[in-house]
């Protein structure tokens, strides 16, 4: 018995390692990779320093300073737009949104947000860019600041490590037979 199941063990590690799936996973190098940032210059007390958090990733990760582009336009609501012409023009390899849109400030906010965001995420799914989303909606300016370089990171940074990585998988999987 105790042969039998040893023999199927043996049997059962063998197939697995025949059926090994394939796995695809982006690398954290921005090397050879081109990057465009769309950013608002609403709430541009927080936005330079989603800006900063980006830029300094990028660098950081091997990204050449001549491969990035850097986008200004006034709002949220004007982020997608933006993207959406450079997604279309196929110049860079990866867009990153950056924009800070705080319900404290004003009664429309579910719609900038909410448009902001829908409007990001329909540039990546009808272009194939990959877009990340580094759009803050908090509830208050303390919390903004907390996710633009205090205590909560910083998400310009986190949305060009996204950018990096899905730059890299596209790549890898549009080489790939
Ligand atoms: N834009 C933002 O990026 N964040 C905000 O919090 C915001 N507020 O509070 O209204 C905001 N409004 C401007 C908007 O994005 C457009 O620029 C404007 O409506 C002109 O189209």
């Amino acid at each position: 018995m105790g042969v039998k199941i040893r023999a199927a063990a043996k049997f059962l590690t063998s197939a697995t390692l025949a059926v090994m799936p394939r796995v695809f996973e982006g690398q954290l190098s921005a090397a050879g990779l081109r990057f465009a940032i769309v950013v608002s210059r609403f709430n541009s007390f927080i936005t330079e320093r989603l800006l900063a958090g980006a830029t300094d990733a990028l660098l950081r990760h091997g990204a050449d300073p001549d491969t990035i582009d850097i986008i200004k336009v006034p709002g949220s609501w004007e982020v997608p737009l933006a993207a959406g012409e450079l997604a279309r023009q196929h110049r860079h390899d990866a867009i990153i949104c950056l924009s800070a849109v705080i319900r404290g400030e004003t009664p429309h906010f579910d719609y900038v947000a909410g448009e902001a965001a829908k409007g990001i995420a329909q540039v990546a799914a009808e272009t194939g860019m990959p877009v990340a989303f580094g759009v803050l909606t908090t509830n208050t300016l303390e919390q903004a600041i907390d996710r633009a370089g205090a205590k909560g990171g910083n998400k310009g940074a986190d949305a060009a490590l996204t950018a990096i990585e899905m730059a890299n998988l596209l790549r890898h999987l549009r080489q790939t037979p």
